[in-house]
């Protein structure tokens, strides 16, 4: 069974407040779905703590790479190619105030304020693995907000299966958009129950202090089981659609990049190996894990299909 046809039920019923009081234990029954049978067993046991550990699945130990590498090692081509662009010429770009636009199938579409969207949300820290399909990765603190908790207030309609985002189009502060760098505004999209999923946030926040304009600012999304170009920054625009939407690297570049662009080390890029990865700041490569090392936690969602065709 797939998470979101699981979690689809109560949401219809519950209020956003109940939703959002209770999210400790809808975390809980996701996390049952997603695992599946090791979970679900702890559950039968009234192990709350087991999943709870089980959750934490979700969670790293590992080293965060440092601030200073996080903040200025970037990849956000509104602002230049090179990996400094992004720090360096991002000076001018004015992220306040900014609004969010909801349109498409869903219940509540409209123009929304960012402050008093993001307050409706619990912000948290989460620290994930971030793996660039360049092949180097980082572990980033974000703080942010489950993706789900917006998408639940929004009500998408029934014939809602993917959701979009957009990015700021800006030319005059944003020197890559005066360039053919890409086709701008910069697109991104997600199969409904992989936005639902627990794991994904928007985040407002890195190492607890507010997104910088290199990596986002004011929200961008965090899918920790993707490929980093599926985390959009500056969002602008949030819809919900009936068909695969177009993505921005899959547009440019299909044969080498997937819609749906989950890690895959047994899927190399046209042009490299993606066996392995280069952690920032470390010497010896590392391998890389399916799905980021996230797979217990997300695999369920791919379920019967064929991750070699569908990259
Ligand atoms: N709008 C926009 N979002 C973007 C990009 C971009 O060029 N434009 N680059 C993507 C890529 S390729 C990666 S790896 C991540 C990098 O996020 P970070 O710089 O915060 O580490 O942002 C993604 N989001
Ligand atoms: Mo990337």
């Amino acid at each position: 069974m797939s998470l979101y046809r699981l979690l689809k039920v109560p949401e219809d019923e519950i209020t956003p407040e109940e939703l959002y009081l209770s999210r400790r234990q809808f975390m809980r029954a996701a996390a049952a779905v997603t695992l599946g049978a090791a979970a679900s067993a702890a559950l039968g046991q009234g192990a709350a703590d087991a999943v709870d550990e089980l959750l934490g699945l979700g969670e790293t130990d590992e080293t965060p790479t440092p601030y200073e590498a996080v903040t200025t090692y970037n990849n956000f081509y509104e602002f230049g190619y090179d990996k400094a662009d992004p720090s360096r010429r991002s000076g001018d770009f004015v992220t306040e105030p900014w609004s969010v636009t909801v349109e498409g199938l869903v219940e509540n579409t409209g123009t929304f304020a960012l402050e008093e969207l993001v307050a409706r949300f619990e912000v948290e820290r989460r620290v994930y693995r971030m793996r660039c399909v360049e092949a180097w990765s980082m572990v980033i603190p974000w703080n942010g907000f489950m993706l789900r908790d917006l998408i639940t207030l929004l009500v998408p309609k029934p014939e809602a299966r993917f959701v979009t985002f957009e990015t700021v189009y800006r030319p005059e502060q944003m020197p890559g958009q005066r360039r053919d760098l890409l086709p701008f505004p910069y697109v991104e999209g997600l199969r409904l129950d992989e936005a639902m999923h627990p794991l994904t946030i928007l985040a407002t926040g890195i190492y607890d202090k507010p997104l910088t304009n290199a990596n986002g600012a004011p929200i961008r999304l965090v899918v920790p089981w993707k490929y980093g170009f599926k985390g959009i920054k500056s969002i602008v625009k949030i819809g919900f659609v009936a068909e695969r939407p177009p993505t921005t690297w899959n547009i440019v570049a299909p044969h080498e990049y997937g819609f749906y662009a989950n890690v895959n080390p047994a899927v190399d890029h046209p042009r490299w190996s993606q066996a392995t990865e280069r952690r920032i700041g470390e010497f010896r490569r590392r391998d890389t894990l399916p799905f980021n090392g996230y797979g217990e936690l997300v695999a369920d969602l791919y379920e019967g299909m064929d991750l070699v065709r569908e990259f």
